[in-house]
């Protein structure tokens, strides 16, 4: 530990804190060394001889000496396989088990079996090895036969010379985390992290592979502590339960679909989410709150949500509110609400130990806490003081949790920020969680935290979804987390935690959000600025410009740090963020449709550039950059003083936002930037819907090649009303363009008119329906319409 972190630690949980950490610290040991299995030597187990096999539903089992596997197409891009002994997974993560198998072909002869369906074959030799192809032959993956440790469960798969490997959840590594050594266990990195820190909060054991031979993903749906060694091969090792996992072939919107199939698509998260949330873990009380949002009315500058950080807390007692520091949290939210911004709270699992405390209290009648094996309730240490903690893995308990958001809805909060859900103990050494041995329900079939443990956020999660939609079942959840698994999308968003102050931080955000769409985790966001320390003008001015275009645009920071508004550092500053503030607004009717489409494939807004072409090789490591749904492609400014920067675009043909400058691609050259602005580029063929002042503007790129289709989704913001999708349909030509307009839904256009903005060609006359209408300049301003006819010069 560096003496900033003790700093950081002694100012946060003062010296008794400290005491408590260390007598924690002994407590977990204790308890892991009384009631830990000791593990002696063990043997490695190969499958063994072959011994039988038989016919199942969708595909095959087949008995080994020592183990035996079944080999499942549970659709023809999807196949499951589920090697044995080990304890089944419980089905947390998955949100679709009911698959409408066939029988896939099966093709036997002396060397192995062949299973066939749609375009890929799975081959299983007599040794357990398995191959994976697709039609053509190309060989996607291929397993050696797993060996069996004890209870762990070790796979190695055969990687090629230039295989790519992606996500692994949130990772502070490069993109492609080949090679690398990576663990999945959900963990604190207390107080703050940088590139190289492993592992982190959201450990999701699923990657994209991308090779010479074409792409899969896999999802290895085992929730015990793993770890990853890719090198030459990927190995993971799983300490214990059985080794299933699934594995998606296709092309990316088919991978991701089935994906999100699986495991849950991600919630629609309302409009006003995607406005501007202001925090710092520092603003103590109403006064504070009304004080920042003056500061935004001041500076006339939008914002859409005010954070509460733990000191809203009476004593850190979650699910209480400080009533010196917030007398009047009601008039304080429905003010606010006449602003239009909402108030979001933080929550930890920890419950204070404290008698005089009815969560406390009610929760150790209704027997909801985790235990030891004892059958003692686990102690653990957190911002107030020693604590216990929720079994989310049992049922009651979450019903019980799910009950105390009452408070706080009905107070007016209208987000939910769960914090500390790794789960996590302040601990002076060792591990910061619960001891290895604590016992879980796992809902009635009971197991440790070794297999709990990475799951426990997701069941926090699922907790806090189902309160919300119970307690204001006319609005949409809105939760955002910091730990998770897979599934975790399905009711919360995410944030990359407590990221360094750090040029080194900015520029790490990129992978990690691009891992962690790749992991199915679809939208997330950084700490403005970082979350330690206290940047300068320039950093936190270009953290802010590229946070301008992601999902979660948040500024957060720790306590103690310098305060950081907008306007924090002065001209040019404000002035610039001001700007990215208003473009960010603009630009919601664009993010909205985007939410919603990744509410139904289940695919990140943000996305690798390799997306546009996995062929193009050229993209497969850039890091720098990253696509905003089908039509934006942004690269960050990622070094101080940085006045020029190298673009890579892939193919097609690509529009400067700000000038309107034509690039085409694939090509990689130097491009000039100022402090202004960063380089953002929109691919021809698109529309890109821009709202101010209840008015929208239709920013229409033509593309001669190519006819091309886009959509905007609209519907009233929140809640589950009506909603229409309006479909464009773009015919471009060297000298016009054909555009036709159909919908569907009910909800009603929002606008009277639309502003059609041409780029890129110079219009010199437009029909609608066939009537001619006036132009000015390249822009036209028409009611709704069925078809228009665009004539350039
Ligand atoms: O142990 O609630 O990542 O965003 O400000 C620190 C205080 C607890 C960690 C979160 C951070 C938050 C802080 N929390």
């Amino acid at each position: 530990m560096d003496i900033r972190k003790i700093i950081y630690v002694l100012r946060a949980i003062g010296i008794n804190g400290i005491v408590r950490t260390l007598q924690y610290g002994f407590a977990r040991d204790r308890v892991d060394n009384k009631y830990s299995k000791r593990v002696s030597a063990v043997k490695r187990l190969y499958p063994g001889e072959l011994q039988s096999e038989n016919s199942i539903k969708g595909g095959i089992q087949l008995k080994f000496e020592h183990s035996s596997v079944e080999l499942i197409f549970l659709s023809p891009n999807l196949i499951q396989i589920s090697w044995e002994p080990g304890k089944p997974p419980f089905p947390y993560s998955i949100a679709k088990s009911d698959w409408e198998t066939q029988q896939p072909l099966i093709n036997s002869d002396t060397s192995g079996h062949s299973l066939i369906w749609g375009d890929f074959t799975v081959t299983i030799d007599n040794t357990g090895g398995i191959c994976f192809q697709d039609f053509k032959g190309n060989i996607l993956r291929r397993d050696n036969p797993p060996i069996r440790e004890g209870d762990q469960w070790n796979l190695s798969t055969i990687l090629a010379p230039e295989e790519h490997i992606y996500g692994l959840g949130e990772r502070a590594s490069s993109l492609n985390l080949r090679p690398g050594n990576y663990c999945s266990w959900n963990t604190d990195p207390a107080g703050s992290y940088t590139h190289g820190n492993d592992p982190l909060y959201i450990g999701t054991p699923i990657y994209l592979s991308l090779s010479n031979a074409g792409s899969y993903l896999v999802y290895y749906d085992n929730s015990f502590r793993s770890y990853f060694q890719i090198g030459d091969n990927f190995k993971a090792s799983f300490t214990g339960g059985m080794l299933r996992y699934y594995l998606f072939f296709g092309s990316f919107e088919k991978i991701f679909e089935q994906l999100a199939e699986l495991v849950g698509r991600p919630c629609m998260p309302p409009r006003w989410v995607l406005g501007y949330h202001q925090s710092h873990w520092g603003y103590r009380t109403e006064a504070d709150i009304r004080e920042v949002v003056k500061g935004f009315e001041e500076h006339n500058l939008p914002v859409s949500a005010i954070h509460l950080d733990i000191d809203y807390m009476d004593g850190f007692r979650v699910f209480t509110i400080n009533s010196n520091r917030f007398p009047e949290m009601k008039k304080l939210t429905s003010d606010l609400e006449d602003k239009g911004i909402k108030l979001v709270a933080s929550l930890n699992p920890a419950v204070k130990r404290d008698r005089k405390y009815e969560v406390f209290n009610q929760g150790s009648s209704k027997d909801v806490f985790c235990k030891l094996p004892n059958g003692k309730i686990l102690s653990g240490v957190s911002w107030p003081g020693w604590s216990v903690f929720p079994d989310f893995t049992k049922p009651e308990a979450r019903k019980w949790w799910q009950d105390q958001y009452k408070s706080l809805l009905s107070a007016g909060i209208s987000g939910i920020w769960h914090d500390m859900n790794e789960p996590a103990s302040f601990a002076a050494w060792g591990d910061k969680t619960f001891p290895i041995s604590t016992s879980h329900s796992m809902d009635g079939r009971g197991g440790d935290h070794l297999e709990a443990h990475n799951l426990y956020g997701l069941l926090m999660n699922q907790a806090g979804y189902e309160a919300i939609h119970e307690y204001t079942p006319n609005k949409r959840p809105w939760i955002f987390s910091r730990a998770g698994w897979a599934g975790l999308h399905r009711y919360a968003w995410n944030w990359t935690g407590d990221v360094e102050s750090t040029w080194e931080s900015l520029k790490q955000t990129i992978p990690t959000i691009l891992g962690l769409g790749l992991s199915g985790h679809a939208f997330s966001g950084v700490d403005i600025g970082g979350f330690s320390g206290s940047p300068g003008a320039e950093l936190y001015l270009r953290w802010f410009q590229m946070a301008t275009f992601l999902p979660l645009f948040r500024t957060h920071s720790a306590i103690g740090t310098k305060s950081r508004e907008p306007w924090a550092y002065g001209e040019p500053t404000t002035g610039i963020i001001r700007n990215f503030l208003k473009l960010r607004y603009k630009l919601i009717p664009y993010l909205y449709t985007l939410a919603w489409e990744a509410a139904h494939t289940g695919i990140s807004p943000i996305r690798p550039i390799f997306w546009e072409n996995p062929e193009d090789k050229r993209l497969w490591d850039v890091e720098d950059e990253f696509l905003l749904g089908n039509a934006v492609l942004l690269a960050p400014i990622l070094h101080e003083k940085e006045y020029k920067r190298r673009i890579t675009l892939p193919r097609g043909n690509w529009y400067s936002f700000w000038d309107d400058q034509q690039y085409i691609g694939p090509s990689q050259f130097e491009l000039p930037v100022t402090l202004e602005t960063i380089p953002l580029f929109i691919k021809s063929g698109s529309l890109l819907p821009m709202e101010e002042s209840g008015k929208i503007c239709i920013n229409v790129y033509p593309d001669i090649v190519n006819t091309n289709s886009n959509h905007i989704y609209f519907d009233d913001g929140d809640g589950y009303g009506a909603w229409r999708v309006d479909n464009f349909h773009f015919n471009a030509k060297q000298n016009s363009m054909d555009i036709s307009w159909v919908h569907e839904g009910e909800f009603p256009f929002p606008y009277p008119f639309v502003t059609i903005q041409i780029h890129g060609k110079q219009l010199i006359n437009a029909i609608v329906d066939g009537n001619p209408r006036r132009i000015q300049g390249n822009t036209l301003i028409t009611p709704i319409f069925k078809n228009l006819n665009l004539y350039f010069e």
